[in-house]
């Protein structure tokens, strides 16, 4: 058994989450959590609420909210749609909350003292019409990279770039739209990056071959002749205050304190729930526990070489060991935009159509290895006729069938014939390849497997046709209906992390039995069914539906919006 710390990128408390993010970071993060600790592992899944910077401040003004209420706001409502889509964290915290500045004190501090971090001169963009400062998002213009016209002073959305604004082509002020503006000095506080260039590298080249190579080429790319040190303060009024007299009135870059909010929120889970160990010494500083981040491509080089050289030069905890970074989700091929109504309301979506339902889909289109893209089309196609029309009739027409057929229950010699066929061996044999796939983060792949599954339950099921069988030899049927309950068994079993809803009225026909088995059953030890299948097999429950199919004409509806 180990132990694993996972976390998923801190969503910023600003605005509503859509299917991006869900399926580019929360939804693979709680399958893998679901299936380690259904593989015995100890595993803790942290997020939280990102609550500061620049956008969250812009939007807080414009619906003229106190920041902190603004936030909780957001919060609050991203906790309950999390809950709606089954995915769970061990703790969800906040990063406005003493706690947390508490602990990002630490790191400024010992960061400070190692001499990891200095004051510098810089010149900053300053409005000359509203005299405004403009870090961040408060200044806009022309990416000098990739020429895209709506790059932000600290990255470009379009090519991902972390902007040095100055560079910025024809910047605009957000403030007041003026384009006056002029570079003045002030000081900050930097990140002395470069100091750490040969440490970093020489543990960077020890990922090279591990982590996607999506993911390596680009740090790579980023990281080769140097690393150049970045302003960890900003001239705000809402963050964290910088621990310096000299520093007064300055707050911490956001991006500084967020990824921290892994750490503090872990502290809090273990406080909370009264755990006796360190959050330090048996979690992040313990080269035993395995560390991985989940979180989108934007996201790469906070989580690659920031946060690295800040946990390197800090000391405080260990290097991250896996980064499955995703590509993004799009909507019918074009990037979701809330500001352009171009998104789909995930809380509606849920609302209307449930969250296995949601989570299948989601899952197919996990952005794994290039972009992906959402239609309600698509939605509706791979419910229909793979959910419902694969999974969902197998296990409905064969359950059905054997409550209807055998109250008294089906022998034990008819479930027996499995044990020691090839027909167990080759399903020991794909549960292996399942357990692989979703070990190493190919979490599409664990679906597909799965379903490979259900296909061969249902062809075995229609070539048999118990139905015609039992008018004939009932005792043949019998035979039939054995195997589809161990195939349903195993399924069910196996489905627990990608739909556990489905999942668990699946178990429910075979009631405390199959629980008691069942993490031997994931392993991918089918001997232990023999515990489930003994004497006269009986259901434990009547089946009812499954899966509820889409109806083609809401589809069309929903489709509609978006033409
Ligand atoms: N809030 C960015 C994002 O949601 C940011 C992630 C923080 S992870 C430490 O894209
Ligand atoms: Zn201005």
């Amino acid at each position: 058994m180990k132990k694993l710390l996972v976390t998923s990128a801190l969503p910023y408390a600003n605005g509503p989450l859509h299917f991006g993010h869900i399926t580019g970071v929360y939804l693979p993060a709680d399958i893998y959590v679901r299936h380690k600790r259904l593989q015995g592992h100890q595993v803790l899944h942290i997020s939280g609420s990102d609550e500061h910077g620049v956008a969250i401040m812009q939007n807080a003004q414009k619906k003229k909210k106190p920041y902190k209420k603004y936030v909780d706001g957001w919060h609050q409502k991203h906790k309950a749609l999390f809950a709606k889509y089954d995915i769970e964290f061990s703790y969800f915290g906040q990063t406005s909350e003493p706690y947390h500045h508490e602990e990002t004190l630490k790191w400024f501090n010992k960061l400070y003292a190692e001499g990891a971090i200095e004051k510098q001169d810089e010149k900053q963009l300053q409005c000359q019409n509203c005299s405004n400062y403009l870090p961040d998002r408060y200044v806009e213009g022309t990416c000098y990279v990739c020429k895209y016209e709506k790059a932000r002073g600290d990255e470009c959305p379009n090519c991902g770039t972390w902007i040095e604004p100055l560079k910025l082509i024809d910047p605009e002020c957000k403030f007041c739209e003026s384009h006056d503006i002029k570079a003045v000095d002030v000081f900050q506080w930097y990140l002395k990056l470069s100091k750490y260039h040969s440490p970093f590298r020489k543990w960077f080249e020890t990922k090279k071959g591990v982590w996607r190579k999506s993911v390596t080429s680009f740090v790579d790319s980023l990281s080769k002749d140097e690393l150049v040190d970045r302003a960890i303060t900003r001239d705000l009024d809402w963050g964290i205050d910088v621990p310096l007299e000299e520093a007064k009135g300055k707050k911490l870059y956001v991006w500084f304190d967020a990824p921290i909010g892994y750490v503090s929120n872990t502290k809090k889970y273990l406080e909370e729930t009264g755990s006796k160990e360190d959050y330090l010494k048996d979690w992040w500083h313990n080269d035993e526990v395995e560390l991985t981040h989940f979180i989108g491509k934007d996201n790469i080089i906070f989580h690659s070489i920031i946060f690295p050289v800040m946990s390197m030069g800090s000391g405080r905890v260990k290097m991250v060991d896996n980064l499955p970074a995703n590509q993004y989700l799009n909507l019918k091929g074009k990037q979701f935009s809330k500001s352009q109504g171009w998104y789909v309301d995930a809380d509606e979506a849920v609302n209307e159509f449930g969250s296995d339902n949601l989570r299948y889909y989601l899952t197919t289109l996990i952005p794994e290895s290039a972009d992906s893209s959402f239609t309600w089309e698509g939605f509706e196609a791979r419910v229909n006729n793979e959910l419902a029309n694969n999974i969902g009739n197998f296990v409905n027409r064969s359950m059905s069938f054997f409550y209807k057929n055998w109250e008294k229950g089906i022998g034990q010699e008819k479930f027996d014939v499995f044990f020691g066929s090839d027909r167990q061996k080759e399903l020991e044999e794909k549960i292996k390849q399942y357990h692989e796939a979703v070990d190493h983060f190919h979490i599409k792949k664990g679906l597909e497997i799965l379903m490979g599954i259900g296909n061969e339950a249902n062809l075995y099921f229609s070539e048999e046709a118990p139905w015609a069988q039992f008018k004939e030899d009932p005792d043949k049927a019998a035979a039939t209906i054995a195997i589809s309950a161990i195939y349903t068994a195993i399924l069910s079993v196996l489905f627990a992390p990608y739909l556990p809803n489905l999942s668990q009225k699946m178990m429910a026909y075979f009631g405390e039995s199959l629980e008691k088995v069942s993490s031997r059953v994931y392993a991918g030890d089918l001997e232990a069914l023999k515990e489930v299948f003994q004497g006269q097999v009986i259901l434990a429950k009547k089946p009812k539906g499954l899966v509820k199919k889409i109806e083609n004409d809401r589809v069309k509806e929903l489709e509609e919006q978006f033409s």
